[in-house]
């Protein structure tokens, strides 16, 4: 196996670009798709303050050693969720691979600042702890970046990612959500600019990334992740993209070049609908966001 770029010995394959890499050449690789999705998609301007949302997996980190190695500054932001010895662990490698660069991470704790975590809060409003992890990370990282001055936050969704949460949407037409799956959503009232630098990359690519660049990172899956759909679509995707490779990039890509567009409208009309908070002042389509009510919830006030 040689390297497409170099010629030399290659050390990892790359089925869907139909190519294979030395680890210098991987590197640039790498490199060159972030380069890639942020140009495409006008994701940043060169003066954006930048803050990467950081769990301690392998994409987090890499998407910001990457946006560090391609010329952007980027801050990080940890959020404890709560999940027993997995965040824990999680919190330290965010903060290893912060300490040893030199980095500025910012941390949230979902226990010590709001005075609830993930396992008992989702049981509390009786939500999936996915649907109440997520939902909590989306309202603290924006509110995070508001409250910090940033511009935008930057998540390490990878193809994988996109294309399973893509399959899942598309099987329920849930058209609210296809509107505003894209790799970059611009600021609007109340809201930071969301930008997912990774998408053009997969997560063998990101695990591969780490190792080869020494990041440490948690391997483990959170113990909650079980019964989130989106494992069983990425297993079939998975088989798919073996029997013909390039399956995921191209309907992820033809997703957001050819189909996204026609789902637009609907985010802006959802947008309209918005008013603040009356707890917190984020932008809600109730009296009170999903997140406050979450807080409420798991505190015993209302069950
Ligand atoms: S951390 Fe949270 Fe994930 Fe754990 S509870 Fe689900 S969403 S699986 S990325
Ligand atoms: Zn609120």
């Amino acid at each position: 196996m040689k390297c497409r770029r170099c010629r030399g010995a290659a050390i990892i394959d790359v089925r869907r670009h139909n190519a294979a890499f030395c680890k210098e050449c991987f590197q640039h690789f790498c490199e060159e798709q972030v380069r890639r999705a942020i140009e495409h998609f006008s994701m940043l301007h060169q003066s954006d303050r930048v803050l990467v949302a950081v769990s301690g997996g392998k994409d987090s980190l890499a998407v910001w050693d990457i946006m560090r190695r391609v010329g952007y500054e980027a801050d990080g932001l940890y959020l404890g969720l709560g999940i027993g010895d997995y965040s824990d662990e999680s919190g330290r490698y965010a903060r290893e691979f912060a300490e040893a660069r030199s980095l500025k991470l910012i941390e949230i704790s979902l226990p010590n600042d709001y005075g609830f975590d993930i396992p008992t809060g989702s049981q509390a409003a009786r939500r999936a702890p996915c649907s109440a992890c997520g939902l909590s990370k989306r309202h603290l990282f924006n509110q995070a970046a508001l409250d910090h001055g940033y511009d935008v936050v930057v998540t390490g969704h990878n193809l994988d990612d996109e294309a399973a949460v893509l399959l899942g949407n598309v099987i329920r037409w849930e058209a609210g959500y296809l509107a505003r799956q894209f790799p970059v959503l611009p600021a609007t009232d109340g809201f930071v600019r969301k930008i997912k630098p990774l998408v053009r990359l997969s997560e063998r690519e990101m695990a591969a990334y780490c190792v080869m660049n020494r990041i440490e990172y948690i391997v483990d899956e959170c113990p909650m992740a079980s019964g989130n759909r989106h494992i069983g679509y990425k297993e079939i995707l998975n088989q798919l993209e073996e029997q013909s490779p390039g399956t995921k990039g191209s309907f992820v890509a033809g997703f957001f070049d050819k189909a996204h567009a026609r789902f637009e409208q609907v985010a802006v009309d959802e947008r309209e609908g918005l008013r603040p908070c009356t707890q917190c002042g984020a932008p809600t389509t109730n009296d009170v966001c999903a997140f406050c009510k979450l807080q409420i919830r798991a505190s015993g006030v209302i069950t």
